[in-house]
């Protein structure tokens, strides 16, 4: 009775889903919860049962939540890293376990890559590059640019600023005068642009405000339309993600550029995620994601 037992309960459970953690960073801006909706609606078309953890912005609680998944014994962990480091120990654990990490969104910086079996995301750097190669072209050359920063130690943060300098970097007369983390939302985006208004007294001989995301711009646009300015005409303000409160403004002229950041993700992600599980073999440790620049006509 107990084998009869043992190959039932194996069938059965081959018959259902996968199961899947998803660490996810939280639901800071507009960008983050469609992404998440995403993954939620569309494990479902790929039978997957995903258990869904949202650390609202914090990495222990992100820790806690894979530790939990391992425990549960589930076929595969998802994670999108809020920062890049502090993830060498967990995922040695994952390894131990003998259950596949996957990472989406963002990514991580340990010293052994065998750690994850490969991350499926945007190309942040790439999206930098956009956004600077846009103002330029829109400046011919000349800017003295305000930079709202993403989350510090993230790797959106740091690629897109590394992209935008390495295009900016070409033109001697276009300078990034002021950064500060708006650490991705609203509220920081309009804090940081209240100080940078004060600093630069009125944002005088300001020629852009590049944002990393367009939560933190929407806030900037917030900031200067209080203090009397024209965020899209006195000021360019270009930025990444393209969610639907930013073409608004692109449509009323308050911004003027943004780059696609795609949300709907889960249809590139879990068709990687079960051919593995099928059968396991070497993937390349990163699998891109298209992002484009869209303009306000
Ligand atoms: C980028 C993603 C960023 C978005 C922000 O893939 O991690 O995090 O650009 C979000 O909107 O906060
Ligand atoms: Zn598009």
């Amino acid at each position: 009775a107990g084998a009869a037992f043992a190959v039932s309960a194996l069938v059965c459970s081959t018959a259902f889903a996968q199961t899947i953690g998803f660490s996810q960073v939280g639901s800071e801006g507009d960008w983050r919860p469609a992404f998440s909706a995403n993954m939620q609606e569309s494990a479902k078309d790929y039978g997957i049962d995903l258990k869904f953890a949202n650390a609202q912005g914090k990495q222990e609680e992100q820790l806690r939540a894979v530790r939990a998944f391992i425990a549960q014994g589930v076929d595969a962990i998802i994670i999108a890293p809020v920062v890049v480091t502090g993830w060498d120990q967990v995922l040695q654990e994952a390894k131990e376990a003998e259950i596949p990490i996957f990472l989406v969104d963002r990514d991580v910086e340990v010293k052994d890559p065998s750690l994850y079996v490969t991350r499926i995301s945007a190309d942040f750097n790439l999206e930098g590059k956009l956004a600077g190669a846009w103002l330029a072209a829109e400046s011919k050359g000349t800017c003295k640019i305000v930079e709202l920063q993403g989350t510090t130690g993230s790797a959106p943060a740091i690629e897109r600023k590394k992209g935008f300098e390495a295009v900016i970097g070409q033109f001697p007369a276009m300078e990034i005068v002021a950064t500060q983390s708006g650490d991705f939302t609203t509220e920081g985006g309009k804090k940081v642009m209240e100080a940078f208004i004060k600093s630069t007294n009125n944002l005088d001989g300001i020629c852009a405000s590049f944002a990393h995301n367009d939560n933190m711009q929407l806030g900037a646009i917030q900031a200067m339309k209080e203090a009397g300015l024209k965020p899209g005409k006195d000021v360019l303000m270009v930025s990444v993600d393209y969610v639907p409160a930013i073409v608004e403004a692109l449509k009323a002229g308050e911004a003027n550029a943004s780059v696609e950041l795609r949300s709907a993700v889960g249809k590139f992600i879990y068709p990687v995620i079960l051919d593995y599980l099928k059968s396991p073999q070497e993937l390349p440790k990163w699998i891109v994601i298209p992002s484009d620049l869209h303009t306000a006509n």
